[in-house]
């Protein structure tokens, strides 16, 4: 479960936040599959609770009503057609998977797809769910908890949201029939929301219980979905992330903790020579690496300092990072405007999203942010891609916060976060030629709009980096010379 099945290639996924199929269809046609983009994860596909009361907020989409897939984002005939159509691009899809838990108690009580549901008798007839499917006594998860008592952090509720009881085997049933259902029409695997809160013995046996991948949207045979469990552990809680790597791979937050960290300056680049298991991180074929994510952005979940896109300029460079280092199996958040953390996405006055336009310069409006069309953030995804399986070589560093290393004789990165310039010459590892900075600007025909990089036959080249520039990355690879 810890293979992405990605198509050959390509290395790098974006989470396309509360956008709706028939955008994400066009999307994978237009920008993702044309840019080497390996994947998108998409927001629960699932029926949820219609939150009206609080003007739809987008955490309604994590309270399910039903595991019919219609949504603020579309239908199944939507989704079926989404799937086909990024698929035939090379890019593949990921499910936000909610099968801890349903909806809380609320005074509403109709879903995105119309079923209703009597939450003071656990019931919802549109699975069918009732009392019995749900672990009991009822109990609510506490801060303490999390310290003290795994069974109540898998047993009691999570926020008051009505626990499954996952050992149960109607449970196990309609959960493994939602899972198979996607996958039959072509998803490559799942988020799995909430993991902690769920016995590994359970999420095991429904895994087990998976269809192979379908061969029809040109999966190899015998390929087991891809699996990446929601278990938020920056240590000092009796649930541990270790627990589920066994099962399938793991989101690695101390990932974006630390980077944000460091390119906030609260830690010298230079100590990132070392990056991966060494700072305490997971074994990298078992990480799902991110900087932000759609909670901790607004500081829901762990919350914590983490960088955004509000924050632009140390944002791209703990981004590109990511993008740069072997490290981990990188997801890219893609975001829409929020000033009020509750907020839903851009949406109508009957509720209904509203598109993202793309303007002339690529970019998104409408209220989407579209970090994954940022050029500096796309064409690192094009750095990853050529870097392949390279490791990282040559590091240099002036002992605080400028730093470069190579990738293999493929491609090659400076950053500088001192408040002073980077002016030097280093060995860049890459064959001699004039190289466009995927950074400052793009190839266009046979010159570069931004920094032209000339590297000398002994690979050596003049790497500038003002402390005033406006991105604080220099970036160059192979196939992007001018
Ligand atoms: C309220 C009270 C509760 C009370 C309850 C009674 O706060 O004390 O018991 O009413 O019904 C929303 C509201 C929350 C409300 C709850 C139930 O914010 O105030 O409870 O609904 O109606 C998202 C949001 C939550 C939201 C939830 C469901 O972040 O705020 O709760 O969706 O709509 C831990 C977990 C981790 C989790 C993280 C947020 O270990 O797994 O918290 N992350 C995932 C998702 C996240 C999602 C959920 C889990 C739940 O990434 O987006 O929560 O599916 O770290
Ligand atoms: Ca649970």
């Amino acid at each position: 479960f810890k293979n992405p099945h990605y198509v050959s290639g390509r290395t790098t996924m974006v989470h396309l936040f509360e956008w709706k199929w028939n955008d994400i269809a066009a999307e994978c046609e237009r920008f993702l599959g044309p840019r080497g983009f390996a994947g998108v994860q998409i927001s629960p596909p699932n029926e949820n609770l219609v939150i009206r009361s609080r003007n739809r907020p987008w955490w309604e989409r994590y309270q399910p009503m039903s595991y019919r897939l219609v949504t603020r984002s579309g239908n199944e005939q939507q989704f079926a057609n989404m799937v086909r159509r990024c698929n035939n691009v090379g890019v593949r899809i990921y499910v936000d998977a909610i099968i801890n838990h349903m909806t809380g108690t609320w005074n509403e009580n109709v879903g995105t797809g119309g079923s209703t549901a009597n939450f003071g008798n656990w019931h919802y007839p549109a699975v069918p769910f009732g009392r019995n499917d749900f672990n009991s006594p009822q109990c609510v998860i506490s801060g303490n908890d999390y310290r003290c008592c795994p069974d109540r952090v898998r047993n009691c509720e999570l926020s008051g949201l009505k626990d499954l009881n996952q050992g149960s085997t109607h449970v196990r049933n309609m959960i493994v029939n939602y899972m198979n259902h996607l996958i039959n029409l072509g998803v490559a695997g799942f988020r799995i929301d909430a993991a902690k809160h769920m016995w590994p013995g359970d999420l095991r046996a429904i895994y087990n219980r998976l269809n192979n991948l379908n061969r029809n949207h040109g999966f190899p045979s015998g390929a087991r979905p891809y699996i990446y469990q929601e278990v938020i552990d920056l240590g000092g809680e009796a649930i541990s992330r270790n627990e589920y790597t066994p099962l399938a791979a793991v989101t690695e937050f101390r990932f974006g903790m630390e980077l944000s960290r460091a390119f906030q300056g609260g830690n010298q680049l230079r100590w990132l020579s070392n990056w991966g298991p060494n700072w305490g991180l997971l074994a990298s074929g078992d990480a799902l690496t991110f900087i932000d994510n759609h909670d901790n952005q607004r500081g829901h979940g762990a919350g914590g300092n983490i960088l955004t896109y509000k924050n632009a300029k140390r944002y791209k460079g703990a981004i590109a990072f990511m993008l740069a280092h072997p490290y981990g199996k990188p997801q890219l958040m893609s975001s829409f405007d929020f000033r009020d953390t509750e907020a839903g996405p851009p949406q109508d006055r009957n509720g209904n999203i509203i598109s993202p336009s793309i303007n002339s310069d690529g970019s998104c409006g409408n209220g989407w942010i579209c970090e994954h069309r940022w050029r500096q953030i796309y064409q690192m995804v094009a750095f990853r891609n050529v870097a392949g399986n390279t490791g990282v070589s040559n590091w240099w560093d002036n002992g605080s916060n400028q730093i470069a290393f190579c990738r293999g004789q493929q491609a090659y990165i400076a950053f500088n976060n001192d408040n002073w310039d980077l002016n030097q010459d280093l060995n860049t590892c890459l064959p001699a030629g004039n190289y466009c900075d995927v950074i400052s600007g793009v190839k266009s025909g046979n010159r570069c709009t931004g920094k032209t990089i000339t590297v000398n036959n002994n690979g050596r080249a003049r790497i500038t980096i003002r402390s005033n520039e406006y991105d604080m990355i220099l970036a160059i690879h192979r196939g992007n010379e001018s």
